[in-house]
């Protein structure tokens, strides 16, 4: 065997090994599971509102009917066990007091109800920053696409990455929106937004829906129940703008004054930054003022906001490498 044969042979054997073995995180409670508890003290809100389009019972029997399962109010507040039925390709859209933002590693966590770390029924998640645009995440399942995984069939998480409903139930499958950050159309520090898809999961070419990278997603189907498709309990939020940011900057590095405030927010910082601009959200995320300031002349920043509706806002300090946010109170 010639030399160069004798090294690419033995790399090829471990790209392939790598190949067919690649592997997600596996179910809760196993070393190196991403699956986080509902009582993790990571969390620190929940979904505030949501609205169902339920699915039918089977996609394949149009008068097969719609799942009707619990009410989206179930999918609200902390993860109980009490769900929403979504039906075969349903989706529920949920809402947010403060906006999720994009913190260091996981941002949210989607909680479905498997009773058990097999039967996993599985749903895409998309995100908005302003209601309208919805971004997913590169959902992949590596189950066999051969055979139809069938009413109660099993499913390996090992296998699944980026669908909610990895994991069972109380136990939330986390989403990191750093994955969707250079997205035009969409600001991952103002997540308003989420939208929970079922897969449907039937692999006949009619009905199918494909992953991020063209594999069929293959789930429990037909599930022509009442609580047929993925059963969303809830939405856990880890970073929101009220502690996204906020540690990467000492607090007297950048001072904002007066809070609360009638007329004009100064903000003043010392020269250990650079503060490229600010963004000033309202309480549901909204864009309401947007600053670049290019020539840094003064370390003072005046921000007019005498017009603005008394209430809460979001003031997004934006410096050369990082940002703040802060929370105002306009009188
Ligand atoms: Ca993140
Ligand atoms: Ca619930």
């Amino acid at each position: 065997m010639g030399k160069p044969i004798r090294i690419i042979l033995p790399v090829l054997i471990i790209i392939f090994h790598l190949i067919s073995y690649a592997q997600f995180p596996p179910p809760a409670g196993q070393e190196g599971s991403t699956a986080i508890h509902k009582d993790s003290s990571a969390f620190i809100a929940w979904a505030d509102s949501c609205s169902v389009e339920r699915g039918l019972k089977d996609i394949s029997q149009p008068d097969s009917g719609y799942v009707n399962s619990g009410n989206s109010e179930f999918a609200t507040g902390i993860a109980d066990n009490l769900i929403v039925s979504l039906g075969d390709g349903g989706s529920a859209t949920l809402t947010f007091d403060v906006p999720i933002a994009n913190g260091p590693g996981f941002d949210f966590a989607v909680f479905e109800n498997a009773f058990v770390d097999t039967f996993l029924e599985l749903a895409f998640v998309e995100v908005s920053s302003d209601g309208i645009h919805f971004f997913r995440f590169d959902a992949v399942s590596l189950t066999q696409t051969e055979t139809q995984v069938g009413s109660f069939g099993e499913l390996d998480a090992t296998q699944i990455n980026n669908l909610a409903g990895k994991y069972r139930v109380l136990y939330g499958t986390p989403f990191d929106l750093e994955e969707l950050k250079n997205k035009p159309g969409l600001n991952v520090d103002s997540i308003s937004h989420i939208r929970i898809i079922d897969v449907v999961g039937c692999i006949q070419d009619e009905y199918v829906r494909y992953d991020s990278q063209g594999n069929k997603v293959n789930d429990p189907f037909p599930t022509p129940f009442s609580s047929g498709g993925f059963d969303l309990d809830a939405v856990g939020v880890i970073y929101n703008l009220n502690n996204a940011g906020v540690k990467e900057i000492s607090k007297n590095i950048i001072i904002i004054y007066p809070n609360p405030v009638k007329d004009v927010l100064n903000v003043k910082y010392n020269g250990e930054i650079r503060v490229t601009g600010y963004n000033l959200y309202d309480v549901k995320g909204n864009l309401i003022l947007k600053e670049k300031i290019i020539d840094q002349i003064s370390a003072n920043i005046h921000i007019d906001i005498e017009q603005l509706q008394c209430g809460i806002y979001f003031l997004n300090i934006v410096y050369d490498n990082g940002f703040s946010v802060r929370k105002i109170i306009k009188q």
